[in-house]
């Protein structure tokens, strides 16, 4: 799916025109490091789904932020990861090598204080000539801030990164810093999209990943990696939206997992992921959520092409 180089009809509250830029900037890194939060922290609502867990991210999401100067649409990957290999993952690794060669510019998430193998390997898929700001993100968890003047010297001499910004997501902390040297390295330009816009995802993706969200952050280790979700229905009933999702488990005995006794996770998974679409939706939603076994799925073409993968 390329990404749109529309020109918006109308732009609100912009002034486009000379010193106005605009472009695509992709959020890359190993899993875990906090892209996503990154994203939603710099849109300011949540667009990304996030968790404690690796690999939570499986799709290219855009998150766009228009200023008055300047109109970034960032693009949040999946983490690139080096370890389990299945069609799934393969997917989700292409999406990241494509996303590079499409972007006018590339943040590079990495946690401050650590640099790993893994780092390396993102490192080592840029693009010659490629645009990079490194984000040296979670500096909150860094108590002495010297101890990454080692980290930085490292990774100057590994890539010519355009800057290096330590940055921490969570605590929305030098998140303009890294946005100014993202802006600088995008072209002269009008905006793409409407200043009131924040993704260019659709409601009913955003709604199964929600779901998908709170099955990431609800259960144990096993699950949310067997688990796709897929919405099957998404209607509009005056201002109450009414949404039937279906969660695919790869195993009968993960379907009684995700239920829990009498049914009751299954209800915070379906409660909690409501909230956030009602407020993201700005309306009313009804859910309902129901538990499908498809054994295989995260290794068949076919089905992952359904998914949306
Ligand atoms: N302390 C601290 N934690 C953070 C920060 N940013 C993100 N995190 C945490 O790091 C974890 C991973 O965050 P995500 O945003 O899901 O990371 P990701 O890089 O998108 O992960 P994948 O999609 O799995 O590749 C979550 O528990 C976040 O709360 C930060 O600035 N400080
Ligand atoms: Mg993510």
């Amino acid at each position: 799916m390329p990404l749109p180089r529309r020109v918006a009809r109308t732009v609100a509250d912009t002034r486009p025109g000379v010193g106005f830029r605009c472009g695509y900037a992709a959020i890359i890194g190993r899993p875990n490091v906090g892209k996503s939060t990154l994203l939603n922290r710099l849109v300011g609502q949540k667009v990304s789904i996030t968790s404690k867990k690796a690999q939570t991210t499986r799709h290219r999401v855009t998150g766009i932020v228009t200023t008055s100067d300047a109109q970034v649409v960032f693009v949040d990957t999946p983490g690139f990861q080096t370890k389990h290999r299945s069609r799934l993952n393969d997917r989700m690794n292409r999406a990241v090598t494509q996303c590079l060669a499409d972007v006018d510019a590339t943040v590079l998430v990495l946690e401050a204080g650590r640099t790993t193998d893994a780092d390396r390997a993102v490192i080592r898929l840029l693009p010659a000539g490629a645009r990079v700001v490194v984000a040296l993100n979670k500096i909150d968890r860094q108590k002495d801030r010297d101890a990454l003047l080692p980290q930085m010297a490292e990774l100057a001499a590994l890539y010519p990164f355009s800057a290096i910004v330590p940055v921490s997501a969570e605590k929305e902390r030098a998140l303009d810093a890294l946005l100014a040297e993202v802006r600088a390295l995008l072209p002269e330009g009008d905006p793409i999209f409407g200043a009131d816009e924040i993704t260019d995802r659709d409601e009913r993706f955003l709604a199964a990943e929600f779901v998908r969200e709170k099955i990431f952050r609800l259960l144990g280790e096993e699950v949310p990696y067997a688990t796709t979700v897929a919405v099957e229905r998404f209607e509009h009933e005056g201002a109450l939206r009414r949404i039937h999702a279906t969660i695919y488990v790869d195993r009968e005995s993960q379907r009684a997992i995700l239920l829990g006794a009498g049914g009751e996770r299954m209800k915070e998974i379906a409660s909690t992921a409501r909230v956030d679409m009602e407020r993201l939706f700005g309306g009313k939603v009804f859910l309902e959520v129901w538990v499908r076994v498809k054994g295989g799925w995260a290794d068949d073409e076919a089905l992952l092409t359904r998914f949306g993968y």
